[in-house]
């Protein structure tokens, strides 16, 4: 079983995030995604619309993906890989070439994100903070 892992916010999901774990599964047979705790996006600079547990639910409910694991810190990746015996690393690619040095561990992939949506953009449209 080939199994893939990802990360993310997915703050106020929307469709640049369901395409990137419909085609995140399409590379494997089992999906991981670690979602970013509010507290780890406090680090990250992010404030996010929707609380933690909120976003993990939702991840969740997402047909494509088989577990949900919190994201804490940047330094977990390792770890996750190694415990849950990932083959693929995914991540759209406007973190390309940001995780290179997970290939020593397991495949690393960047899939084009999705043009003209983001979360920034429909806070904006919104009038959200
Ligand atoms: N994404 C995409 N197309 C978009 C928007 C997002 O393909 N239009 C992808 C991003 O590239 C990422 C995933 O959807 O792979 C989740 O996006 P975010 O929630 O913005 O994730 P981010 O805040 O970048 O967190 O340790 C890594 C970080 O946790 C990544």
């Amino acid at each position: 079983m080939k199994k893939v892992l990802t990360y993310g916010t997915y703050d106020l999901f929307h469709v640049g995030h369901l395409n990137l774990l419909k085609r995140a599964k399409e590379l494997g047979d089992y999906l991981v995604v670690a979602v970013s705790s509010d507290a780890f996006n406090a680090i990250k600079g992010k404030k996010c619309a929707i609380p933690d547990y909120e976003r993990m639910a939702i991840v969740e409910a997402i047909k494509y993906v088989d577990e949900v694991i919190p994201e804490n810190s940047w330094d977990q990746k390792v770890k996750d890989i190694q415990e849950h015996d990932i083959d693929i690393f995914v991540m759209g690619d406007d973190w390309k070439g940001k995780f290179d040095d997970l290939s020593e561990y397991c495949e690393v992939v960047y899939l084009p994100r999705t043009p003209d949506i983001s979360t920034t953009a429909i806070k904006k449209q919104l009038k959200l903070k």
